[in-house]
C-alpha cells in the first residue's frame, strides 16, 4: 500500500490504558485509521487485545500506554494545570490586567496558591490579529516578573515566547520550561538556542502567522495534518539535540483553525498520544467557546473553559493551559473522584 500512513487512537479509556502500562489489557475502545494518498480515509474500532494481536498494531499501541517521564519535577501521572499570566496590554482575555510586573506576580502567586502546577508567563500576544512585538520590548516587559518570581514560588516557571534570544536569557534567568506556539519555528535559529538550554519545550501547532491565521484556514484532515506535521517538528527537535523526553506537544486551539477544525481536534485529542510526548491542551476562554455559546466577552467564558479541561483530561492531556485555575481545579478534583469511584488517596 503505497503513500499509507496508519494511525492509533483510543476512542475511550486513554487514561486507563495509561494507568495500565505495558500491562495493557484494559476495556479501551480503539481506533484505528488509515489514509492513503490516493483514497478516502478508513477508520475502524478495534479492542485492545486485537491491537495486541498484531505486531505492526502493537508498535502503535506502544506510545499510548508508555509512562511519561516527569516534567520539571512534576509527575504526569494526573493532569496538571498551566497558569496563565499575560504580561501584556492586548491579550484576547486579560490584556493590560497584569502588564505592571507587581501585578503579574501577584496574579502568578494567586494562581499557584489556587493550584497551578505550572505558571506560563506570556509578554507578546499571539491573538488573531496581534502585532510582534520587539525583543526588547518583549524582555522589558519578562525580566522583572520572571526575575521576581523565580525567587517567590516553588512552582516550575514556563516561558510563553517564540524568539530564542529570550528564551536563552530566560534560561539564563532559571525559567523550567519553553512555550512556544510557532514550535521552535519562527526564528532560524530557535531549534539550536532551545537545544542549548536543556529545557524541556512545548511544541504547539499553528497554521500561519497570528496575524493572518484565521483568514482561511485549511486542511485535508485537520486531526492526521495536524499530527503528522508535529510528527515532523518532533523530528525536527531530535535531529537538533532536543531528545523526545524533553517535548511536549500541543494541537493549538483557535490557531489557523475554524470552529470545526477546533472542536474536531478536541474529540480527536487522544490522537496525539501516539507521538511519545506528553499532551497540553489550551482551550481556556478561547473564541470557539464563545461560538458555542454566544458569550462574547472571554473573561466570562469561565464556565465553558472549565467543560473543554475536563473533556481534554479525559483524553489523557497531561497538561491543561488554563486562565481559571481555581474552577478548572475544583471541577477536576470531583470529575477525578467520581470517574475512578475513589479519591486519589485510595489508590
Ligand atoms: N494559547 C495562547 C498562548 N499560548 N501556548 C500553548 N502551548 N497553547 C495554547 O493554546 C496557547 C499558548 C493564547 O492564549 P492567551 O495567552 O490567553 O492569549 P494571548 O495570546 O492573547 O496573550
Amino acid at each position: 500500500m503505497s503513500g499509507a500512513r496508519t494511525y492509533l487512537r483510543a476512542v475511550s479509556g486513554q487514561r486507563e490504558l495509561a494507568r495500565a502500562g505495558s500491562r495493557a489489557t484494559g476495556n479501551a475502545l480503539l481506533e484505528l485509521i488509515q489514509r492513503r494518498s490516493d483514497g478516502p480515509i478508513e477508520r475502524r474500532h478495534i479492542t485492545v487485545q486485537e491491537a495486541q494481536a498484531d505486531t505492526k498494531i502493537a508498535a502503535l499501541l506502544a506510545p499510548l500506554t508508555a509512562p511519561r517521564p516527569a516534567l520539571a519535577g512534576l509527575a504526569l501521572d494526573r493532569p496538571r494545570l498551566m497558569g496563565i499570566v499575560n504580561v501584556t496590554p492586548d491579550s484576547f482575555s486579560d490584556g493590560n490586567l497584569f502588564a505592571d510586573p507587581g501585578a503579574a506576580i501577584a496574579h502568578a502567586l494567586a494562581l499557584e496558591a489556587e493550584g497551578a502546577d505550572i505558571l506560563d508567563i506570556g509578554a507578546e500576544s499571539t491573538r488573531p490579529g496581534a502585532q510582534p512585538v520587539s525583543l526588547e520590548e518583549e524582555w522589558r516587559r519578562l525580566q522583572p516578573v520572571l526575575a521576581g518570581l523565580l525567587t517567590a514560588t516553588r512552582a516550575p516557571i514556563s516561558l510563553d515566547t517564540r524568539k530564542p534570544e529570550v528564551m536563552h536569557r530566560a534560561a539564563g534567568l532559571g525559567v523550567h520550561l519553553i512555550n512556544d506556539v510557532s514550535a521552535l519555528t519562527w526564528d532560524a535559529e530557535s531549534l539550536r538556542v532551545a537545544a542549548e538550554t536543556g529545557l524541556p519545550v512545548v511544541l504547539m501547532h499553528a497554521q500561519g502567522d497570528p496575524r493572518t491565521m484565521q483568514a482561511n484556514p485549511t486542511y485535508d484532515d485537520v486531526l492526521l495534518d495536524v499530527y503528522d506535521w508535529l510528527e515532523h517538528r518532533i523530528d525536527a527537535c531530535v535531529a537538533a539535540g532536543i531528545g523526545r523526553e524533553r517535548l511536549i506537544i500541543d494541537p493549538g486551539i483557535g490557531f489557523g483553525k475554524t470552529l470545526n477544525h477546533n472542536l474536531e481536534l478536541m474529540a480527536g485529542l487522544s490522537l496525539f498520544h501516539g507521538l511519545g510526548c506528553p499532551v497540553l491542551l489550551g482551550a481556556s476562554r478561547k473564541a470557539f467557546i464563545g461560538a458555542l455559546t454566544g458569550v462574547k466577552t472571554a473573561a466570562e467564558r469561565v464556565t465553558g473553559s472549565v467543560a473543554a479541561a475536563l473533556a481534554g483530561a479525559a483524553q489523557g492531556a497531561q497538561l491543561l493551559r488554563v486562565h481559571d485555575v481555581a474552577a478548572t481545579r475544583q471541577a477536576l478534583a470531583v470529575w477525578e473522584a467520581v470517574t475512578a469511584g475513589h479519591t486519589r488517596s485510595q489508590t
